[in-house]
């Protein structure tokens, strides 16, 4: 959905102090757990939407931080911040408060806060899991809204009553807006702290999620739509990635679980790293997985205003000295910082986008093998034909008469072959070889 459609659906904000379940319930209105909720409070950090249909309207949610009037300085003051502006852009606030607990001081600041704007707010109490009913919704009163509703987003109940209600007050559609295409999908993925959110910021001109020199700041993943010369793409902020081994918390775990379904669902990705550090065992790691996935791949070192230019150039080289394929990888450095060169790895993105869809001809494969067989032929085995079975990703079947004498290292010959014959870059290629059945004439 392009911003000016989206922004023009009416938007419900969930808000609250931390801890009382304001994921569970955005993940009950959404109808999947795309929020990651632990019980510890302070998981939520960045803004999470998502566009939902209620009776042929559609919605948009966001799900926000736990609000908890913090001092400045501290990641929970910068989660304030982005509650408030969820605030400031919602149509509708739903205030949840803690039916089990009931009404904390930090509530009734909140509620002075929201009372102020100008917007219907609903007082929607959690956790009456036992659904004892109106009776202890009363001292909820106290708060000064004129709707207060009793909910379990844990079990889910209550949630019809709250969609119906909720609607209320919300602008009448006439249409359902359905949403936008978008020609793909780009991930950033990179090791903790390299930069990602502040890259994603960078080229959405807006401090769209929270950025923090601690590692491990974002922890959903944060979608956004992107135009580039009136092409809409998705960028996809994640949190970052590091070994299992490394990992302290089962937040991170959630985190990286997140992650590693956007590395699958990506069709780009932007592998970020830190370009005064140069590419570590972890990100080395994600290479590996990302090449196995055959994704399209960017190799971008952010922070470069750091580096300098001999090192980048010791970057690229090193990298294609561990692994003589990357070199038909695009390698650029930027500076998200400072807003340098961050355009590059976007328009790039196009282009390798293309190869990555690709359709070759049976005839245009079977021209590039003929090329090979004369220029190199395998020492052992026969190339016979190739043929595209598959695109985003590229595969192929090679069909080949003897595969076991043909020599293991040929097949990478071959790859770095194709890559450079077809002019493709960007992408990995999957060759899978067939034992040609047919009996020689
Ligand atoms: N000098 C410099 N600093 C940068 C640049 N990009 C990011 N930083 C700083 O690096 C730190 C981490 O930035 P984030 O954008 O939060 O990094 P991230 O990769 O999203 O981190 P996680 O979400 O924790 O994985 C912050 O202190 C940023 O200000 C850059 O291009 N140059
Ligand atoms: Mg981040």
């Amino acid at each position: 959905m392009t911003n000016s459609l989206m922004s023009a659906l009416p938007l419900v904000a969930i808000v609250g102090r931390p801890n009382v379940g304001k994921s569970t319930l955005f993940n009950r209105l959404i109808r999947r757990r795309k929020a990651i909720v632990q019980r510890e409070s302070g998981t939520t950090r960045d803004r999470n939407y998502e566009t939902i249909q209620v009776d042929n309207q559609s919605i948009r949610i966001v799900d926000t931080g736990g609000f908890q009037f913090a001092k400045s300085n501290t990641m929970e003051f910068m989660v304030d911040q982005e509650v408030e502006k969820a605030i400031a852009e919602a149509d509708e606030i739903l205030f949840v408060v803690d039916g089990a607990s009931g009404i904390t001081h930090t509530d009734e600041r909140f509620a002075d806060i929201l009372r102020k704007i100008n917007r219907p707010v609903r007082v929607v109490v959690n956790k009456l899991d036992d659904k004892r009913g109106p009776l202890q919704l009363g001292e909820f009163y106290h708060l000064g809204f004129d709707t207060v509703l009793g909910i379990s987003a844990a079990h889910g109940h209550g949630i019809d009553e709250l969609l119906t209600d909720m609607c209320k007050s919300l602008p009448e559609q006439h249409e359902l807006i359905e949403e936008d295409p978008y020609l793909f999908n780009l991930s950033i993925i990179g090791e903790p702290n390299v930069g990602k959110s502040t890259y994603l910021n960078a080229l959405l001109e807006k401090d769209r999620v929270i950025v923090s020199e601690i590692p491990g700041t974002t922890r959903d993943l944060v979608e956004e739509s992107f135009e580039y010369e009136g092409k809409k793409i998705r960028l996809v902020d994640t949190a970052g990635l590091r070994s299992e081994k490394k990992m302290k918390s089962a937040t991170e775990f959630f985190s990286f679980t997140r992650t590693k379904e956007a590395l699958k669902k990506a069709d780009v990705i932007v592998l970020l790293f830190d370009a005064t550090l140069g590419l570590k065992r972890d990100s080395k790691n994600i290479l590996k997985k990302i090449l196995e996935e055959r994704k399209a791949l960017i190799l971008v070192g952010n922070k470069w205003d750091l580096s300098s230019q001999r090192e980048m150039a010791r970057y690229k080289n090193d990298l294609v000295e561990a692994n003589g394929f990357l070199k038909h990888f695009p390698i650029f450095f930027t500076s998200g910082l400072k807003a340098k060169n961050i355009l590059q790895p976007i328009e790039e993105s196009f282009k390798i986008f293309e190869y990555y869809n690709q359709l070759f001809s049976t005839k245009e494969l079977n021209d590039f093998l003929e090329m090979l067989k004369k220029k190199k032929p395998p020492q052992g085995g026969k190339l016979k034909y190739l043929v595209q079975t598959h695109r985003r990703p590229l595969r192929f079947n090679l069909f080949v008469k003897g595969k076991q004498r043909v020599p293991r290292d040929y097949w990478g010959f071959l790859e770095n072959q194709f890559m450079s014959h077809f002019k493709v870059r960007g992408v990995g290629l999957k060759m899978n070889l067939v034992e040609e059945k047919t009996k020689e004439k």
